[in-house]
């Protein structure tokens, strides 16, 4: 079991980084590392929809335990075959809002879903399983986290706190408002020209040494800042979740400091990537809405930028817009300012 969870481990981080070469190198199955602890007394939620515990005003917190619960509901999102027990909480706001559902602090491998008005078994309104941004990874990558769900006025969302494979144990449950984050394209703007991404998409367009053969967009240096608009999100691929990764190679001609940031309508994960070791040199994350930056000091040669959600939450959808920017990257002689023709994806 040990050797298992090492193997998953080090697929899942490797993925992380994009660097599963081809689609079918992503872990179809998991394992548990994380187990509950039956705690009968800690039910707090209700057993089912019917029951369910009424969520009266936002924000809501709560905590309770699901393993004196029954196995009522299950979905696929996108592990299958859970026997976990669940317990249920509705609510119904009185005007339209924008909500996460928060149980990244819980104890076992979550997993939670929400149907809208009824049961509608194999189509939940929203659903996730690991959202792999909860925190520390190697603590948190099983636990359950879905951003920016819309709830709309009138209608009674049905929140189910499940879990993976069996799993039960301590939660906590948070439900709260969020802004809808909405990022602009800054005017003058190059533009990525990936088209979004799609369940069944294969990247051939910008997907580094994930694509096969690997494929960039190549960006031409200027002497002044560079700003790209691209988009990125999650989707299905033979049942398991991939994200639309983008790619960018610069061929810089003079050793430099690179700074780059960006600023998403997803949380972001970006970085100079060896592209030799399939590693990140450097590599941050921001939340969405938040503008970062990373810099990094890069030789003469190919320099090559990852920008990429940061995790396979569902609720990253796809054509969600970022923009990039990139600081020093600059030409050895006068050149015109970039014109985004110049860039282009190529296949080699
Ligand atoms: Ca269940
Ligand atoms: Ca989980
Ligand atoms: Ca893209
Ligand atoms: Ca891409």
């Amino acid at each position: 079991m040990k050797v298992v969870y090492l193997a998953v481990v080090v697929i899942v981080a490797l993925s992380m980084v994009a660097l599963a070469v081809s689609p079918t190198n992503v872990a179809l199955v998991k394992q548990n590392v994380v187990s509950g602890v039956a705690h009968p007394t800690g039910r707090v939620g209700g057993e089912t929809i019917a029951t369910a515990t009424v969520i009266g005003a936002l924000p809501f917190s709560d905590a309770g335990n699901t393993c004196a619960f029954l196995d009522d509901y299950d979905e696929v999102c996108p592990y299958t075959g859970s026997t976990s027990p669940d317990c249920v909480y509705a609510f119904t706001p009185g005007a339209d809002v924008v909500v996460d559902i928060f149980l990244c602090m819980s104890s076992y491998d979550t997993k939670v879903f929400v149907y809208e008005d009824a049961h509608t078994p194999g189509a939940p309104y929203a659903c996730n399983d690991d959202n792999g941004a909860c925190g520390d990874y190697n603590t948190y990558m099983y636990q359950s986290w879905l951003t920016e769900i819309a709830f709309y006025a009138g209608h009674t969302y049905y929140i189910v706190v499940d879990g993976y494979g069996g799993d039960c144990g301590d939660y906590i449950l948070d439900v709260y408002e969020v802004e809808l984050c909405v990022v602009e394209c800054p005017a003058g703007a190059l533009l990525e020209g990936e088209v979004d991404c799609y369940d069944g998409y294969v990247d051939n367009f910008n997907g580094g040494i994930n694509s096969e053969p690997p494929v960039y967009s190549y960006v031409d240096c200027s002497n002044e800042t560079i700003v790209i608009c691209g988009t990125s999100g999650v989707y299905d691929f033979e049942g398991s979740d991939y994200r639309d990764t983008d790619w960018y190679m610069l061929n810089v001609e003079v050793p430099a400091t690179i700074t780059i940031g960006i600023e998403a309508e997803f949380g972001a994960l970006i970085g100079f990537v060896d592209i030799a070791n399939g590693v990140f040199y450097v590599s941050t994350t921001t939340p969405s809405c938040t503008y970062a930056t990373l810099s990094y000091s890069v030789p003469v040669g190919e320099t090559v930028i990852f920008v990429s959600t940061d995790s396979w939450d569902t609720g990253y959808v796809c054509g969600s817009d970022y923009y990039l920017t990139i600081d020093g990257y600059e030409c050895t002689s006068a050149v015109e300012e970039g014109s985004w023709g110049s860039i282009k994806a190529l296949y080699r």
